[in-house]
């Protein structure tokens, strides 16, 4: 049995006062859940006031993306050595934001995928679709290049250390949500695609859901059984729905 998983991606959200209230909540909150893992995923200048306050609670924390390259002049990036060293865990790459705003190709994600393994982060890898790839009918097409080139560049078994997180571009702080039955069709899609490599990591490949997960949706998403959690935007930023979300999960 795959354990839930709900991470929380800030995205560019917070101060150091509002994540001291918001953390401690989750805190106090996640103390109660032990069957479910929770993670937040921070801006940049937050990782060390995360990893003051997450050390020795059952909360991870990790970064919004992470840079492909081990170091040089790239003015801006963080690598993810760095990372590292304030006890991320995690690093999101391909999240669409990221794909459609500053232009990160399947292969460039790929890369960034790499760069987290090899610094013994756990990648959480998005794939989606947008609305126009839905209503073409390239669901399917589009998920599987963004994948596919993953398998290709890190072989199937890096998928072992990673977690993918499915976001269909038109559900993403749209207040759309795909229905479960959406997702869990292209949840399965995935599973199946890794299987077609080695049935045993598809087994256990967590696979989150994520696009405008809010308590109200949470637990019947998280019922279909390809669906291993969610990576939640803005109501990750509320300490009492994204506990609410967690307990979904637990
Ligand atoms: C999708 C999600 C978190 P939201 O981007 O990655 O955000 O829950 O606000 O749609």
């Amino acid at each position: 049995m795959r354990r839930k998983f709900v991470a929380g991606n800030w995205k560019m959200h917070g101060s150091m006062v509002e994540n001291a209230a918001l953390l401690n909540a989750v805190i106090a909150g996640m103390s109660q859940l032990n069957n479910v893992d929770c993670a937040v995923c921070v801006p940049y200048p937050y990782l060390a006031q995360a990893q003051n306050m997450l050390t020795g609670s059952n909360i991870m924390w990790g970064a919004q993306d992470v840079h492909q390259l081990e170091k040089g002049a790239y003015t801006g990036e963080v690598s993810a050595e760095m990372l590292k060293d304030f006890g991320c865990r995690y690093a999101i790459v391909g999240h669409s934001e990221r794909r459609a705003i500053y232009g990160e190709s399947n292969l460039i994600v790929a890369g960034k995928f790499a760069a987290a393994q090899n610094a013994k982060l756990v990648p959480i890898l998005c794939v989606g679709e947008t609305l126009d790839d839905r209503e073409a009918g390239h669901t399917e097409s589009v998920v599987a290049a963004q994948l596919d080139i993953v398998i290709e560049m890190c072989g199937v078994h890096a998928l072992r250390n990673c977690v993918l997180a499915y976001e269909p571009v038109w559900a993403i702080g749209t207040g759309k949500t795909a229905s479960p039955e959406q997702a869990q069709a292209v949840h399965a899609f995935i599973r199946n695609r890794v299987a077609g490599h080695d049935a045993s990591v598809a087994e256990r490949l967590i696979i989150q859901y994520g696009g405008s997960v809010k308590p109200s949706n949470a637990v019947e998403l998280f019922s279909m059984p390809d669906i291993d959690g969610g990576l939640i935007g803005g109501a990750a930023l509320v300490a009492e729905d994204f506990l609410a979300i967690c307990r979904a999960g637990n």
